[in-house]
């Protein structure tokens, strides 16, 4: 497998992104700015599972999975309304301004989730089928597509823990976003024919905690399931050009709405010795 290079000025950085479709920004977030990113994803982890088990339902944010040797979660979404911090990061100056230089126009936030990867003990409550975290190889026009929504969304993962090949960190397929591959429907979603990449051409992202990869939106990634017993935590943002005109949080505004007032009421109502069933453990298991 080839390795992901790091870019550092803005011309290597356009670069990189016009010939590969994608760029590394190492370290860009410092050791507290990823402390608080790692604080924050074990809050929105407690409220969204802690909430789910008080109201006998499911948030709907919650993508989780029974696997081989537990459960794991494997995303969460959308997030920005449960913290302020992660919000204030979509809005930061060292992803916008990257961004406004690639899309030449102003960046407007479209949607963010937490890809977590992060395992946790089996809850019965969560009647889910086996499966794993792994992501399919896909681009997410194929995804935006459905809506009419442009090629020119630059998606931006941070990383919240180091992410390297052994813990499911993405894989890319550099180039591939020049034009839109086909996709199939599968279970996880979408995805390409198999015959479509080489697998031997993927890169793994293996890349620092507080890192950057800003990706096209034709860009050919997957990830493999996370076999290391902590987390692989990424914020992954996606903003489109001002000029595409698509309104505010048309994805998933809806879903905020229908899922606020049940962890307002989880964290209203829930007695004060109400004996918290889901503790987060990541302690000594992070990798920042
Ligand atoms: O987090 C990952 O490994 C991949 C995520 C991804 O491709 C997506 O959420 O569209
Ligand atoms: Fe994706």
């Amino acid at each position: 497998m080839r390795q992901a290079i790091a870019s550092t000025n803005e011309d290597s950085i356009r670069a990189k992104f016009d010939d590969d479709g994608y760029v590394v920004l190492p370290t860009v977030f410092n050791d507290d700015e990823i402390a608080v990113m790692q604080q924050e994803a074990d809050f929105i982890l407690d409220l969204i599972i802690n909430s789910s088990l008080f109201h006998e339902r499911q948030s709907r944010r919650l993508d989780i999975r029974r696997n081989k040797t537990g459960m794991v979660v494997r995303k969460i979404q959308p997030i920005i309304d449960l913290s302020l911090s992660l919000s204030r990061v979509s809005r930061d100056e060292r992803l916008i301004g990257v961004m406004r230089t690639l899309m030449h126009d102003e960046p407007v936030l479209m949607e963010e989730k937490l890809n977590y990867k992060q395992p946790v003990p089996v809850m019965k409550f969560f009647q889910v089928p086996e499966d794993d975290d792994r992501f399919p190889i896909h681009n997410d026009y194929a995804y935006y597509l459905f809506n009419g929504y442009p090629d020119s969304i630059i998606s931006s993962a941070i990383t919240i823990d180091d992410c390297h090949a052994g813990n499911g960190t993405i894989l890319v397929f550099p180039g591939t976003h020049r034009s839109h591959t086909q996709h199939e429907r599968v279970r996880n979603g979408l995805e390409v024919r198999a015959e479509t990449v080489e697998m031997a051409n993927a890169v793994p992202l293996e890349v620092p905690a507080g890192s950057v990869v800003l990706f096209h939106s034709m860009l050919l990634h997957t990830s493999l399931p996370n076999d290391s017993d902590g987390p692989r935590r990424m914020m992954i943002y996606s903003h489109y050009p001002k000029a595409a005109n698509m309104g505010i949080d048309i994805r998933n505004g809806p879903m905020r709405l229908v899922e606020s007032p049940w962890e307002w009421g989880y964290l209203r109502d829930r007695p004060s010795d109400w004996q918290v069933p889901f503790k987060v453990d990541t302690a000594d298991k992070t990798t920042a």
